[in-house]
């Protein structure tokens, strides 16, 4: 049975691309056979330094919603990071076999550094996500491209450890499933939908009405053209809006562009702002009901695993470097 480790971080309001993206894609995996992880990465969030409050209504917000969207409990465990602290520890472990070098390769990073300072959670917190993964010795992590080298910095921590100290942790792999897509914003289709943008009118949130997702699709930005045909890198808008109506209908770009051959641009934008909010209102109505709920009684002994097979890696490092 296959190990699946993902996270989500808690940085504000959860949005249809975190639904397209990753989370719809969760619910795939939890109803497959294997055991799933799906975490909420509150220490990560703390990079952005943010409100106390905020973080702690997100972190609940966000474990709920994933509870909400279908994620099987039956073989998934659903937990927030830092009620875990055995994270954290194999992080300082795993840093050393990590390369500074690699780090300041990352990408990410590069651009974090711009937006967020550059304090040094920024600079490490690639070793913390390697060890969110290898903490439960996941074997496939459902991520975008845009994380592919996080993942690649987590197998060579791994192999160097592997190498230093015998077969520890497996080496985990891209989820072989068909990957997420990636969703761009309403306004600026060039920009990606994001938590954080400015623009809230460029992105779908889960707790939008059915009006306010009709509105935002119909002044979602697009080119003069009046043709729905998918092409990235002339029709960014359009290709987006067919993006999104493909991902929640699981069919095909050509087979869109096949629906909506004879129609103009304002019928599509409605068609797929209804789609939209047909995929999230039953998602929005089922987080309505589990917001009254205690949290421990939505997700019953979650931690308790998730501590446990924690700490079975722990003991197993310890015991292995002599701790
Ligand atoms: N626009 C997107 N399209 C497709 N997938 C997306 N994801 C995020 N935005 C899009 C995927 O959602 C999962 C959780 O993301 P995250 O919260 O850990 O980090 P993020 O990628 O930084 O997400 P945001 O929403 O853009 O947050 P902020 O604004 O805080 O940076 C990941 O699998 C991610 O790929």
């Amino acid at each position: 049975m296959k190990t699946v480790f993902s996270g989500i971080q808690p940085t504000g309001k959860v949005h249809l691309g975190n639904f397209l993206g990753a989370i719809k894609n969760w619910v795939r995996l939890s109803n497959e056979k294997n055991k799933n992880y799906f975490c909420v990465v509150d220490l990560h969030s703390v990079t952005t330094h943010p409100n106390p409050k905020d973080l702690n209504s997100n972190i609940e917000q966000t474990l709920k919603l994933l509870v909400a969207a279908g994620i099987n409990l039956n073989n998934s465990i659903i937990y927030p990071q830092s009620k875990v602290p055995q994270h954290a520890y194999l992080s300082w472990i795993l840093s050393n076999f990590c390369q500074v070098g690699e780090l300041q390769r990352m990408t990410q990073y590069k651009e974090k550094a711009d937006s967020l300072g550059s304090h040094s959670g920024i600079f490490t917190y690639p070793v913390l996500m390697a060890s969110d993964i290898l903490i439960h010795k996941a074997n496939e992590v459902p991520v975008g491209d845009d994380q592919t080298q996080h993942l690649e910095l987590t197998r060579n921590i791994a192999e160097r450890f592997n190498n230093n100290y015998g077969n520890v942790f497996p080496l985990p792999e891209k989820s072989s499933g068909k990957s997420g897509t990636r969703l761009m914003s309403l306004k600026h289709p060039e920009d990606k939908m994001s938590k954080s943008s400015d623009d809230i009118n460029g992105t779908i949130y889960f707790d939008d009405s059915r009006d306010t997702i009709m509105k935002k699709f119909k002044s979602s930005v697009t080119d003069s053209s009046n043709v729905v045909k998918y092409d990235i890198d002339s029709k960014k808008g359009i290709s987006n809006l067919i993006d999104i109506y493909a991902s929640i209908n699981d069919i095909s770009h050509q087979e869109v562009e096949r629906l909506f051959e004879n129609s103009q641009y304002g019928e599509f934008k409605i068609a797929v702002g209804e789609t939209v909010s047909d995929y999230l209102s039953p998602i929005y109505s089922d987080y309505q009901e589990l917001e009254k709920e205690d949290l421990s009684q939505v997700l019953g002994n979650n931690l308790d695993q998730a501590n446990d097979s924690a700490q079975e890696t722990i003991n197993e490092v310890n015991s292995i470097l002599g701790l």
